[in-house]
């Protein structure tokens, strides 16, 4: 397509023109409009599947290289082609691929950056969250909300401990947008524990509140979702008949005390797709980022199609249709940006 440079009149004086202008900190809107204001989202972040399979081994070998001590945290980004040295997964989110070994502390921090984890691999690790820990297990979903103090920790071989891998989500590139970003080190390794593990969850777990709770907390005040819970509401549902054309059968995490979502910035979503089921395609402008639990199917995400298995990661850029399908009984867990796109009116969705 011409430029307005390349086709108006006195072309040649254009250019020295912008030059002189860009010396007073100026440039020319009708060289760029179209860009700065597409007719439909033009994400530079691109379809991608990273197959469990193959990094598994490249994060194990992490915990040869450096101690998660050392480290603070030892994660290896997941790191979208299309946005490459950004340790971005889309333009506002960040994924990455966390191991403890037994017997390690990942240190106490906080930071505004809200994180979720998402256990692929191992169990008995913990992470403590606001003086409470959470014991971590598989397809447990746990939050560490903006500010808290949270620091990870795995027993000893001899106390049981085994390497835990962990989806970490952050919203790093959103607050990094906003310049929002503030961190502290907790003055010690590890925070004092104050709470029973199970208090939280005990307070807000079980659709009830304490009884003079008031709070406009955004954030839940649970740390930890656990899998069996979540895994059996969609396998009730799903008996009981409910199955969605596009989505199979899917649910939202909430915060208990207000119905929101579980932290401010990010959506998360587990849906469970049963063998044999072909969805149909939408596509949102939340760009989401998917970690398999269980089973087996293909992704059409855009142009790219992936056979996607257990502990496999893959990623929807804003707009890209999106097509998923189990070739046997498949639950995935997703985040997205969307509690951002919801308050600012900016979501949309579509459903072909
Ligand atoms: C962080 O604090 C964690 O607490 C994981 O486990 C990944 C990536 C960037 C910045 C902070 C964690 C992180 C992170």
């Amino acid at each position: 397509m011409n430029t307005p440079s390349q086709t108006g009149r006195n072309a040649p004086d254009r250019q020295a023109y912008y030059d002189r202008i860009a010396r007073h900190g100026m440039a020319p809107l009708w060289e760029s409009l179209h860009s700065l204001v597409p007719r439909e989202p033009q994400p530079r972040a691109v379809p991608a599947l990273w197959k469990y399979d193959e990094v598994r081994p490249l994060v194990m070998q992490a915990g040869d290289v450096i101690s998660a001590e050392e480290a603070v945290r030892r994660v290896l980004i997941l790191e979208n082609p299309g946005l490459p040295g950004r340790a971005s997964i889309t333009s506002t989110l960040y994924a990455g691929l966390q191991l403890i070994l037994p017997g390690e502390i990942a240190p106490s921090h906080r930071h505004t950056q809200s994180a979720l984890r998402f256990i692929v691999e191992g169990q008995g690790a913990y992470t403590a969250v606001n003086g409470e820990r959470t014991t971590m297990r598989p397809g447990d979903f746990i939050i560490t909300p903006s500010w808290t103090w949270h620091d990870h920790g795995n027993p000893t071989v001899d106390e049981g401990g085994e390497p835990v891998v962990w989806l970490d989500g952050l919203d790093i590139p959103l607050i990094g947008h906003l310049d929002a970003g503030f961190a502290e080190n907790y003055p010690e390794a590890t925070q004092p524990v104050s709470r029973n593990e199970g208090h939280s969850f005990a307070a807000f777990g079980h659709n009830m509140v304490p009884v003079r709770h008031r709070s406009t907390d955004p954030t839940s005040p649970i740390f930890s979702y656990p899998y069996d819970r979540s895994r059996e509401a969609l396998d009730r549902l799903f008996r009981q008949g409910e199955l969605d054309a596009w989505d199979g059968v899917k649910l939202r995490y909430v915060n208990p005390a207000t119905g929101g979502w579980p932290m401010p910035t990010m959506a998360t979503f587990l849906q469970f797709l049963p063998a044999g089921f072909a969805g149909r395609t939408y596509r949102n402008t939340d760009a989401t980022v998917f970690s398999v639990v269980e089973g087996q199917g293909t992704a059409r995400i855009g142009d790219s199609t992936f056979q996607y298995g257990p502990r496999d990661t893959f990623v929807a850029p804003s707009w890209a249709p999106v097509q998923l399908a189990a070739t046997q009984d498949a639950v995935l867990f997703s985040y997205s940006d969307r509690p951002v796109q919801a308050a600012l009116n900016l979501l949309r969705e579509e459903r072909i």
